[in-house]
């Protein structure tokens, strides 16, 4: 795999006006979301929502690729194709998360660092062969009383970067996403502080670990408040936070950014990337796009709610989202036409 192969794909994955789908939810994760609508827990359920995304119809028009887990990566449609193969069909690009969670950090209580550096060279190798073309994984930075500690970034960060580097070498696009979290009552100006030392501090250990930054995306929260803080700003200030702290930090070498949505509603997540584009893309040097899990589907859980039946306004609803996050990277989302409609 050579380094214009790896540039080409982290391009192809921010191109135009499409984002990227985060489907890669682990069993754990996706089993609190379907026990909040009642879907059974199983592994036939999760295989069926699975099955429901990759063939939406016209998906594609909006989304660039998906990220897959590993138990989804090894599904099949119930017309027994792989789903790695309708992601092809439908035009997205296929990708595999490869981390195996955040498990608690040693000496700090409340931090986390992220595992699944060993043995990872082979897992990389054995998901290039099944098709992925890209991979992710997840760094988790927790705001709190005297937190997160250096410790806990530098640690993150430096396991992102040695992920980072051993993807580059497997021919597949590390997406790096160092996700500073917003639950808490933290202001965003002290979400901005921790982000910017956050993703300062990843882009020196992605330095010395020799990573192709034109061959790389990040995939970073948003400089927000903490959800339970009593001022919460504008669309636009977070807009103008969130630019300020990624100019002050991103290298212009990285192709493009693509938002984790990290618990905001789906609209205000389309709403606030919309204005960092309307505002600010001209004066940008890389791509803003999105690359959302809950902000996309999780209007579509609710209208399928494990019901086959569902399946049609579910698979309508989920690409309504994707659209709108399209609109949004052009600047074009209009939020009161999307305003939740009431009853
Ligand atoms: C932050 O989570 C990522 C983006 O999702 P949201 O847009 O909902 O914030 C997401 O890709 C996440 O990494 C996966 O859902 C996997 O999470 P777990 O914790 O199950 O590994």
């Amino acid at each position: 795999m050579t380094a214009q192969a790896l540039i080409d794909t982290a391009q192809a994955l921010v191109a135009g006006d499409k984002g990227l789908l985060a489907m890669d939810e682990s069993n754990a994760t996706c089993h609190k979301r379907f026990a909040k609508l009642n879907i059974p827990q199983t592994e036939d359920a999760r295989r069926s929502w699975r099955e429901l995304i990759v063939t939406a119809p016209g998906l594609g028009a909006s989304i660039s690729g998906a990220i897959l887990f590993d138990e989804t990566i090894r599904q099949r449609t119930s017309g027994g194709a792989t789903f790695v193969s309708a992601l092809e069909a439908a035009g997205i690009v296929p990708g595999i998360k490869v981390d195996t969670g955040a498990k608690p950090l040693a000496g700090h209580p409340g931090e986390t660092v992220t595992e699944g550096l060993d043995g990872l060279r082979e897992r990389l190798a054995e998901y290039a062969g099944m098709g992925a073309r890209f991979a992710k994984w997840r760094g988790v930075i927790t705001p709190g009383a005297g937190l997160p500690s250096r410790a806990c970034i530098e640690v993150n960060a430096h396991a992102l970067a040695r992920y980072a580097a051993l993807c580059q070498e497997a021919g597949l696009v590390p997406i790096v996403e160092p996700e500073v979290l917003m639950d808490g009552d933290h202001f965003l100006a002290r979400c901005a502080e921790i982000t910017e030392e956050t993703l300062h501090t990843v882009f020196i250990q992605l330095r010395l670990q020799g990573v192709l930054l034109e061959g790389m995306l990040l995939k970073p929260n948003m400089v927000l408040p903490g959800q339970a803080c009593p001022i919460q700003e504008s669309v636009d200030e977070v807009a103008d936070a969130t630019v300020t702290c990624l100019l002050r930090t991103v290298p212009a070498a990285v192709p493009g950014i693509a938002f984790l949505s990290g618990g905001q509603s789906a609209q205000l997540a389309s709403a606030r990337l919309n204005a960092m584009n309307a505002r600010f893309a001209s004066r940008l040097p890389w791509a803003l796009a999105f690359s959302y899990s809950r902000a996309v589907q999780q209007p579509a859980l609710d209208a399928w709610k494990g019901d086959a039946a569902n399946v049609g306004s579910a698979q309508k609803a989920l690409v309504h989202r994707a659209r709108c996050n399209q609109a949004a990277r052009r600047g074009d989302y209009d939020a009161l036409a999307d305003a939740p409609k009431p009853g």
